[in-house]
């Protein structure tokens, strides 16, 4: 029987998480077939490590998880050797990346497959159908090459979570200890981990990369399941607190209201990400009951205060500008922290109306700040994942934009960093809004610097306020030097880059 190499690439420089991904393909082969992991966050060498497993020729099957950015950069390099040197394993890529740029990825020459969505099921079948020499195609959730020819076979229904595997935790901690690698410290507490409850994500967001993934589609695992495996980790490797990596935790109040009463007598701080809209018309009795159960802080993508953008956006569902400003005023009152998520520089008819925008929700955020001042604020310069067929799909390719077209270009400099202001990549953006947008973030982290950041004291917390604050008050964003020197001092961290 052949052998199974999973690889997940570095994709954060520390506060390294348990890689649910790949865990999760792994948990798909478990009793199956022999497999190892190769984590490139603890690994120094990921290649040589890799290396040092293939020389045994009983591996035949490579499966990486992709993630745009700093995962794709070690993704590509590694991929390609590993193809080069062991020209008889079959390389096999899942995750948002591979499945949203299947063309670019299949086109570099080096990987076989790309899986298309979920691989609970298409991983070990397609392992299967590989080993057995039997025909693939009608293996769901698969993109592959016939000749030049691109095929992608039909969508399979999302699995329900509770027929899934366990994930081999005892076995990752034989690769890695799970204690010391992955259970880190935070805002939320001493040792905390990573857990994901819930596929997909039921609205349609044209911005978004989990919708063309998941169809608008949303399973989770049932309360009990995910309190029984929390559980397990907490008494074997102690973890005291929990990030909920699901797109979207919070979709069902009922599900979360019975995790509530579960968890509670566990005393562990957590968070998760969620809707306002949706969170909005939970019960008072439900917000409270999710507070007391150890939920400090919730992330929400509220984009925009712009209920123009809202809808250009597909927001979906009945999100506007005056419920994003109520719904921080009503957490205020169950002390549960909103750190919301916005979205500037979306593309609109002409220059001045992009800096309008800009302007709008520049304005917008200091008014939440006004409303409840804990709401932490996290800014990203859009760039587009839009969803094929959508109007903003439409306007941002009509404004000249363009994904690349391989992997090369897509590891460039360019690409990787993003850094608009160098590289007119989303042209309808000029440096003068880049830099509005980037010396607002400046002064607003210096006024207001995040929960986040558990390395920034009191005094610290007071300096850089005290420095930023006649700049927040006049509004006088440009080139915010001082603010920055002691942000690069003090190593300032900032959840849009650093993870949550
Ligand atoms: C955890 C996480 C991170 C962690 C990484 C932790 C780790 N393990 O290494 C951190 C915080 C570092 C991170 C960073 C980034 N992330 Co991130 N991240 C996530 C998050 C929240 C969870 C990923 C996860 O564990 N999923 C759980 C598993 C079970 O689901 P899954 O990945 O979909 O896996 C299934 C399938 O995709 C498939 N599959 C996946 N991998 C593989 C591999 C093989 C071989 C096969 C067969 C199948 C397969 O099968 C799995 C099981 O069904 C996702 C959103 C989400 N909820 O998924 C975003 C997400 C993947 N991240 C995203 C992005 C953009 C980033 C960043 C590039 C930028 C950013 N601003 O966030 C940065 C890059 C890093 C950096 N430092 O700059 C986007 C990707 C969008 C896109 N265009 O593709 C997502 C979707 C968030 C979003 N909604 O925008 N991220
Ligand atoms: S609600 Fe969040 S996860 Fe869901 S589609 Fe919109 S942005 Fe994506």
């Amino acid at each position: 029987m052949s052998k199974v190499l999973l690889f997940n690439p570095k994709s954060a420089i520390a506060k390294h998480r348990v890689p649910n991904s790949i865990m999760n393909i792994a948990a798909s082969v478990e009793g199956k077939f022999e497999w190892v992991i190769v984590d490139g966050n603890c690994e120094e060498y990921p290649y040589q490590k890799i290396e040092s497993y293939l020389r045994d020729p009983a591996f035949k099957y490579i499966g990486i998880t992709v993630m745009p950015g700093p995962q794709l950069r070690q993704a590509v390099p590694i991929s390609k050797q590993i193809k080069e040197n062991f020209p008889h394993t079959k390389m096999i890529w899942g995750g948002y990346f591979p499945t949203n740029q299947f063309k670019a990825v299949l086109d570099s020459g080096y990987v076989d497959f790309v899986i298309n969505g979920p691989g609970d099921h298409a991983f070990p079948q397609l392992l299967d159908a590989l080993e057995n020499n039997a025909p693939y195609e009608l293996i769901k959730n698969l993109i592959y090459k016939s000749g030049n020819k691109i095929i992608k076979s039909i969508k399979q229904d999302l699995i329900e979570q509770d027929t899934l595997p366990a994930l081999p935790y005892d076995k990752l901690n034989d690769f890695y200890d799970i204690g010391k690698k992955y259970l880190g410290k935070t805002y939320l507490g001493n040792k905390t981990l990573a857990y994901h409850s819930s596929i997909g994500c039921p609205f349609t967001c044209s911005f978004c990369a989990v919708v063309p993934t998941y169809e608008a589609r949303w399973k989770a695992k049932s309360a009990q399941h995910v309190y029984d495996d929390i559980k397990y980790i907490k008494d074997k490797w102690g973890a005291d607190a929990i990030e909920f990596h699901d797109n979207n935790f919070f979709v069902s109040e009922k599900r979360t209201v019975e995790f509530s009463k579960l968890i509670r007598p566990e005393k562990m701080n957590w968070w998760g990400m969620a809707r306002i809209d949706t969170m909005h018309r939970f019960s008072d009795e439900s917000l409270a009951t999710i507070r007391e159960a150890g939920c400090k802080i919730i992330f929400f993508g509220a984009e925009s205060g712009n209920d123009k953008i809202l809808k250009q956006m597909d927001k979906g569902g009945t999100q506007s500008g005056e419920q994003i400003a109520t719904f921080a005023a009503r957490l205020k009152k169950f002390d549960i922290i909103p750190e919301y998520s916005f979205v500037l520089g979306m593309p609109a008819e002409t220059p001045e109306k992009v800096m309008e925008q800009i302007e709008f929700d520049i304005n917008f955020i200091k008014k939440i700040k006004d409303i409840n001042s804990r709401t932490e604020i996290v800014i990203y310069v859009y760039s587009p994942v839009p969803t094929e067929g959508s109007e903003l799909y439409k306007e941002v390719l009509a404004n000249g934009f363009s994904f690349p077209k391989n992997l090369e270009e897509w590891i460039s400099p360019a690409w990787q960093n993003f850094d608009l202001r160098k590289n007119p990549l989303t042209p309808w953006l000029t440096v003068e809004m880049i830099d509005k947008i980037k010396n607002f973030e400046t002064v607003l982290n210096g006024y207001y610097p995040t929960v986040s950041d558990i390395r920034l004291n009191n005094w610290k917390r007071n300096l850089i306020r005290l420095t930023a604050g006649l700049r927040y008050k006049i509004n006088f964003y440009q080139k915010p030097y001082e603010i920055k020197l002691l942000h690069k001092i003090w190593k300032y961290r900032q959840p849009e880059l650093q993870g949550f």
